[in-house]
């Protein structure tokens, strides 16, 4: 049927309301038979006399569109065919546009992309005061542009900074927002929106459909500064070259859908908006056949698909539910863990440190959380006393009898967390589980001191808790499946992107990046300067240097980790000499204001002094930027790909995922698996193979590596590799639980 998915109810009072809701779909998107869909039935709208006006809506529960079809547009293979796809799209918006009979959108829940395109050709606006109800051109996320005419109409609507500050980011905004930015023009409850609609459409009928444009219509100062800047050629160019300064501090150039954008805005701003139309439809193209488009839809896929992960091979085991959580430790850890249970998964916590001060420091950590949240107007004064009331303090194990998880966040000291899974399962129900929120330590040897090591599992948070996305799951050979659910479904709750990973030394996170950190620490011994090393890395798309993290992360703390690292699995794991004279100096990164960088005074950048007490002249200019970027990138390339031989990732997929939202490893290359099977596991080889020659066995290359250079077998796509099948044949290669 044509009009599959489009329904059209009339009303007594000349109101159509033409409702969107794609059958057996979670989400309506708009496939690639909207075009068809959209015309016939505005045809029939139209030729109806007894129509007056009509209200555009969505018949799903809770989302209005979610933009174009993700997957159809995956399945475009050539730039002419992506141009070709967004004019057909731009000529249904076109045509709404243009209706003889006033279109209003009624908007409750999700309209991103495609979706808010469309209701931006509508007439007006009408949103939802729920929460679901999000506006955005997320686009940009996807390595894309908006192409169905959202870079000319929504600069028109709002404004060309706001809009441009929408679309470079990808930003979703609540519906109170969108109407402060003139987005939407009235925002009212759930169950008065169809009726406001239509009464807003009625109103309109015999109106001029629509404004000329939003400079026209200026009002306050706000708008007649921008006109100023937006009108006049001098203005413009201001504008724009700001914007493009300011978005290339951020990229580096690497994202090349936010250039594009700020080209097709200013297009349609300097020579009208068909030519902005035109502009936007060949970028568009442009941009859907290129590799960081891919990369990004392919992490969109990834993180979709691991919503519906239980994180064990039997989707049918379920997770338990969880009504409870004990923290142990009330340092920066256990507080942020304490809060993304509380605020986030709407689960209370008991809070436990040693003493009454420790307890205080993790309650007021939460509460500074709380407060910035009221501060930017997320929450309520009285929501934030409530949700404070969350979290209990205690210095003993009274309250955890009743608790369904407990997760320890204290020193990493193995027989302290020993000694604390002997206390809960002591205090708590038989049943409990244990998970340590260590990165470093096995969670088999914890396991060791539990009367029942099925329950006892790793949950590795990233600092900040609550601003990192992503959570890494250790499981052990004994940990049972029901209780790898559990954690993985309370992590989902907490708003995190959830990978599983097996035990072994550094599990995937800490094991990837400690060899990548390790290779940076040898270029400062050859000289190169810190400053050049981290640049490398910013250009290559890490969001912060290597040697930067260093400090970030603790000297110490690298040193103390690398020791296990290099005991676990040998030589290529080895420090360059001399770094151990950084603890001598008690240089233990920005924690104590002493690390490679200048803390605390007027002065920044790098601390000279420390090329000193290395013993070093950072004299090595020379390197060019790419071998720098090499050398790291695939020390980190490297280890990942022995992750997935011997099995500690369960796919690909999670080792993509983990990179991306765990490290930082630069999303438009897509994680280091979509690497290698972009540029191609031959080239890598070939690569690592130079600088083994030129550097030493630290870059031998991961047998499964060789394997699929030989085979022609991808990580990703129709033929690819297993994980856990290439361990290789050194001994030192797989993880030693018992160093
Ligand atoms: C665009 O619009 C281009 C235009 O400018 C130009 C055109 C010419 N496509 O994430 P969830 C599916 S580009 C395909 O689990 P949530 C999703 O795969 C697009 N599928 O739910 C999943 O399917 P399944 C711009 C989509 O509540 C199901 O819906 N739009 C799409 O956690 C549930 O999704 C975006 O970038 C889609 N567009 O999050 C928005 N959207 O159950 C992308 C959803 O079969 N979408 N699905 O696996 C999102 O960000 C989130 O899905 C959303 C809901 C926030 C909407």
């Amino acid at each position: 049927m044509a009009n599959e998915g489009l329904s059209i109810e009339k009303r007594d009072d000349g109101v159509a309301i033409v409702r969107m809701d794609l059958p057996g779909e979670p989400m309506n998107t708009l496939k690639a038979d909207f075009v068809d869909t959209f015309t016939s039935v505005f045809a029939e709208v139209e030729n109806d006399p007894e129509i007056k006006a009509v209200v555009f809506t969505s018949g799903k529960k809770d989302s209005f569109i979610a933009g174009a079809d993700i997957a159809m547009l995956e399945g475009i293979s050539s730039a002419e065919e992506g141009e070709r796809a967004a004019k057909a799209g731009q000529e249904v918006m076109n045509r709404i546009e243009g209706f003889s009979k006033p279109v209003v959108a009624a908007i409750h829940g999700v309209a991103l992309g495609g979706g808010l395109e469309t209701a931006l050709a509508c007439h007006a606006r009408v949103a939802s005061d729920s929460k679901k109800t999000k506006l955005g051109l997320p686009e940009s996320q996807l390595g894309l542009l908006p192409g169905a005419g959202g870079t000319q109409r929504l600069p028109r609507q709002i404004g060309v900074q706001a809009a441009l500050d929408m679309m470079l980011t990808g930003k979703q905004v609540s519906a109170k927002k969108a109407l402060k930015l003139g987005l939407v023009d009235d925002v009212v409850p759930p169950s008065i929106l169809l009726e406001t609609a239509a009464e807003l459409a009625l109103s309109r009928v015999g109106h001029k459909p629509k404004s000329e444009s939003f400079i026209d219509q200026l009002k306050d100062k706000d708008a007649i500064a921008e006109a100023a800047l937006t009108k006049n050629p001098v203005g413009r160019k201001v504008l724009f070259d700001q914007a493009r300064k300011q978005l290339h501090k951020q990229t580096r150039g690497n994202y090349p859908a936010q250039d594009l954008i700020i080209d097709v805005v200013k297009a349609g701003l300097e020579d009208g908006f068909p030519a902005g139309l035109d502009a936007e439809a060949r970028a568009f193209g442009r941009l859907l056949s290129s590799p960081e488009a891919a990369n990004l839809i392919s992490i969109f896929f990834a993180t979709t698909a691991l919503k519906k992960d239980n994180g064990v091979d039997d989707p049918s085991v379920k997770a338990r539910e969880v009504k409870k959580v004990g923290m142990l430790g009330a340092g920066l850890m256990g507080a942020g863990i304490a809060y993304v249970t509380t605020a986030v998964a709407k689960i209370p916590v008991r809070l436990k440190d040693r003493d009454a001060d420790g307890v205080m420091a993790g309650l007021r950590y939460i509460r500074g959380i709380i407060d910035g949240q009221v501060k930017r107007k997320r929450l309520g004064e009285q929501g934030a006393n409530q949700l404070m009331l969350q979290t209990t303090g205690t210095t003993s194990y009274r309250g955890f009898q009743d608790v369904d998880v407990v997760i320890e966040a204290v020193f990493e000291d193995l027989s302290l967390k020993e000694q604390m899974v002997r206390d809960v399962e002591a205090a708590g129900r038989e049943d409990v589980i244990f998970a340590s929120n260590t990165s470093s330590l096995p969670i088999t040897k914890i396991a060791g001191a539990s009367k029942h090591p099925e329950t006892v599992i790793g949950m590795h948070y990233f600092s900040p808790v609550h601003k990192m996305p992503l959570l890494e799951i250790i499981v052990t050979d004994k940990t049972a499946d029901w209780v790898t659910a559990t954690c993985v479904e309370l992590g989902k709750k907490q708003g995190k992107h959830v990978i599983v990973v097996r035990d072994g030394v550094g599990f995937y996170t800490s094991r990837v990046l400690a060899p990548m950190m390790n290779e940076a620490a040898y270029l400062v011994a050859e000289g190169v300067p810190i400053e050049k090393i981290d640049n490398a890395m910013l250009n290559w798309g890490f969001p912060v240097g290597p040697i930067k993290l260093t400090d970030e992360v603790g000297i110490d703390v690298g040193a103390k980790v690398g020791k296990i690292m290099l005991a676990a699995f040998g030589e290529r794991m080895a420090p360059p000499d001399g770094m151990s004279k950084l603890i001598e100096d008690e240089r233990y990164g920005r924690k104590n204001g002493r690390g490679f960088y200048l803390y605390g005074g007027k002065k920044k950048g790098v601390d000279e002094s420390v090329y000193e007490v290395l013993g070093v002249e950072p004299t090595n200019k020379s390197v060019p930027d790419e071998d720098i970027a090499w050398r790291c990138a695939l020390q980190f390339v490297n280890e990942a790909c022995r992750c997935f031989g011997e099995g500690i990732l369960r796919s690909a997929r999670d080792g993509d995922i983990g990179a991306v939202f765990g490290l930082g490893f630069p999303p438009f290359r897509g994680g280091p698996f979509r690497f290698v099977d972009q540029i191609g596991a031959k080239e890598v080889l070939g690569r690592l193979r130079e600088l083994e020659k030129k550097h030493g066995p630290r870059f031998s290359p991961a047998p499964v590596l060789e394997e699929i250079a030989r085979s022609g077998q991808t990580f990703h796509g129709d033929n690819p590799v297993q994980p856990g099948q290439s361990r290789g044949s050194h001994a030192q290669s797989g993880p030693q639980l018992n160093a």
